[in-house]
């Protein structure tokens, strides 16, 4: 029987119809890489860093997928490239961004890939949704659970904490 790993991926844009974007990169991963997707809400947060760049609107979603880990990267990579992902600067603007958060319980810790994504911790854009999406989710590398890793963003952090916005990608994935 082939081995079937649930996944995390986090999702990000900031150029364009973002919500579009947005969109299109969730039926291309659930039509392929990842079976039994499900989603977060949509949230709306500013640039990290408070870079000179528009909003972002972020979600994470998850699933069970059949690929090894960089066959995971490579098909995230494919779906940025034909939605017409162009890469400048790290971190600057893009219509979308795919990153994987955590593979499984695996650790993974090469230059081509990093899981989980080393800095999601800091990330409320990426630690709410996942909340939301997946309450039970535990970090592999430390075993702190998802709800204290948001707690602790909150008592460290002084700023607003990303905003759900209304659009959901489609009601039918949502998790009861
Ligand atoms: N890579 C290593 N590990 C991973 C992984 N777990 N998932 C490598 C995906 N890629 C991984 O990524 C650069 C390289 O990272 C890849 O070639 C891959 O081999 P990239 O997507 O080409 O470049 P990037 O997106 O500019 O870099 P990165 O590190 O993904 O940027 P971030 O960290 O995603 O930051 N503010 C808000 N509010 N919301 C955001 O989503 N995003 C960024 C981008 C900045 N500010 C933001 C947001
Ligand atoms: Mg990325």
């Amino acid at each position: 029987m082939t081995k079937v790993i649930l996944v995390h991926l986090g999702l990000g844009s900031n150029l364009g119809n973002r919500l579009d974007f947005l969109n299109q990169a969730c039926r291309k991963l659930e039509s392929m890489p990842l079976l039994k997707f499900h989603s977060s809400k949509i949230y709306e947060s500013e640039p990290l860093l408070k870079m000179q760049q528009p909003n972002y609107l972020n979600l994470v979603v998850c699933g069970l997928t059949e690929l090894a880990p960089l066959e995971l990267l490579k098909k995230c990579q494919q779906i940025e490239n034909r939605l017409g992902r162009v890469r400048k600067e790290r971190w600057g603007s893009r219509n979308i961004d795919i990153d994987i958060l955590s593979f499984g319980d695996e650790i993974i810790d090469t230059d081509a890939l990093k899981i989980p994504h080393p800095e999601m911790v800091k990330r409320s854009f990426v630690l709410l949704p996942l909340l939301e999406l997946s309450p039970e989710w535990v970090h592999p590398q430390t075993g702190t659970g998802i709800r204290i890793l948001w707690e602790k963003w909150l008592q460290t952090h002084n700023e607003a904490a990303p905003q759900s916005v209304d659009q959901i990608i489609n009601p039918a994935d949502r998790r009861p």
